[in-house]
């Protein structure tokens, strides 16, 4: 099925935009991976993804090209686009793309020249596997509760803890890792780092099997030895580095949510228009065209907030000086997600029996789009960020 492609005529949009959403629309059906070994089908999905161009939006070009991006800074209505329609074909597919992008994210931010060269344009490429790992077992919404420690030693660090959902763990050649450098300093005495995969010190074979499955896993560190060059951005501003990681990844997540309800919505018109009952078809009956009604508008409410979260975003970028996003991003996801769980729930509900089948589209789109409403920040931590917001107005 091929992807709509109709909102890419909205004003908050370019042409490089739209010439993007197009080329991808175009390009995204015909791409069959198997998928059936989640952790083998990223892999799949990365390789091909870099082959053909399409990650070097998770990166920023750099000077004269050098870091492999396609644009000069990363560009929140890029990553949107690319999401939704990447997500409406394949959840896994957007989950590989995305991972580049979070991944590498911070580095993009705050990484040293040499930082920056040493892994943007791998990934840009798809020749290395890019993680974030922020969470612990006691420390998911509240990211400042961390424990992993990472204490001085000779020429660097020595990280020991243990991280978890990392996605990509694993099978990731780097993780962007936040631990405590001052940990009687709350959010104020957390540091990143760049832990390559091969680290002695670090273990990443406990996987986790999920509902939708895609790769993730815990990390234990194990008096993990860094050297000084790993640390990535300024000491002890680790929190707010992943923060402003987050307010850019957050309005994307919106669009892969979105890209999900568009499939659903889509999936649930075709049935209806060829569905036959009580001597019609389902899209005959006036209960199946109010549900269609609400699911286009739950659709809708949802793009109109994530672009312009990623509108917002870009046009600050643009004129110089970086609006924090933050409110207008926890909107975005908060609503798409939870919207497109409502859509998706109503297209499968159409579907009848169908609809629980397994290897039906609604049926998986039923489960892929469930953790969208908990990472990177469940609804209730944005329902936080925005009443903090609307209170400081
Ligand atoms: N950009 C820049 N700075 C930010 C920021 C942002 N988006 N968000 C917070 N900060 C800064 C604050 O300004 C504050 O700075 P000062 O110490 O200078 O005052 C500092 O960070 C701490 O902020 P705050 O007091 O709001 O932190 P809290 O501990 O109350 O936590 C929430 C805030 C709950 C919003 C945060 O912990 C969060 O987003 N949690 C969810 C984490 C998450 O998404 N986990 C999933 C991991 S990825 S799968």
């Amino acid at each position: 099925m091929k992807p709509t492609t109709t909102h890419l005529g909205l004003p908050f949009f370019d042409t490089v935009h739209r010439e993007l959403g197009q080329r991808l629309a175009d390009w995204i059906p015909d791409q069959h991976l198997d998928e059936s070994d989640d952790r083998q089908a990223c892999k799949d999905w990365v390789k091909l993804l870099g082959e053909q161009g399409w990650l070097r939006y998770c990166v920023p070009a750099g000077p004269n090209g050098a870091l492999g991006g396609a644009l000069d800074k990363l560009d929140s209505r890029a990553l949107v686009i690319l999401r939704e329609t990447l997500a409406f074909h394949s959840p896994l597919a957007d989950f590989a793309f995305a991972m580049q992008g979070l991944g590498s994210g911070a580095i993009t931010l705050a990484g040293t020249p040499a930082q920056q060269a040493a892994y943007l344009p791998l990934v840009a490429s798809g020749e290395k596997i890019a993680a974030f790992a922020l969470s612990e077992a006691d420390a998911g919404s509240d990211a400042g509760a961390m424990a992993t420690s990472a204490a001085p030693a000779p020429g660097g660090w020595t990280l020991n803890g243990s991280k978890t959902w990392i996605s990509n763990g694993g099978i990731a050649d780097f993780y962007v890792t936040f631990v405590k450098t001052d940990a009687a300093a709350g959010t104020r005495g957390i540091s990143a780092f760049i832990v390559d995969a091969d680290t002695p010190g670090l273990d990443s074979s406990e996987h986790i099997a999920v509902m939708a499955p895609h790769p993730l896993a815990t990390l234990q560190f194990s008096d993990c030895r860094l050297a000084e060059a790993a640390r990535l951005g300024p000491l002890h501003g680790g929190f707010k580095l992943a923060m402003q990681t987050l307010d850019i990844f957050r309005a994307s997540v919106a669009g892969a949510a979105l890209g999900m309800a568009r499939r659903a919505l889509a999936e649930a018109v075709q049935h209806a228009k060829t569905r036959k009952m009580f001597g019609q078809t389902l899209a005959d009956f006036q209960l199946t065209q109010a549900k269609l009604g609400e699911m286009a508008a739950l659709v809708d409410a949802a793009a109109l907030l994530t672009y312009r979260a990623a509108w917002l975003r870009d046009e600050g970028e643009r004129l110089g000086h970086s609006v924090r996003v933050t409110a207008e991003a926890a909107m975005a996801k908060m609503t798409a997600t939870e919207n497109a769980q409502r859509v998706i729930d109503m297209a499968l509900q159409m579907h009848g029996g169908l609809g629980v089948k397994v290897g039906t589209k609604v049926e998986s789109l039923y489960r892929d789009i469930r953790s969208l409403r908990i990472y990177e920040g469940a609804t209730e931590v944005q329902q936080l960020i925005i009443g903090k917001a609307v209170l400081q107005s």
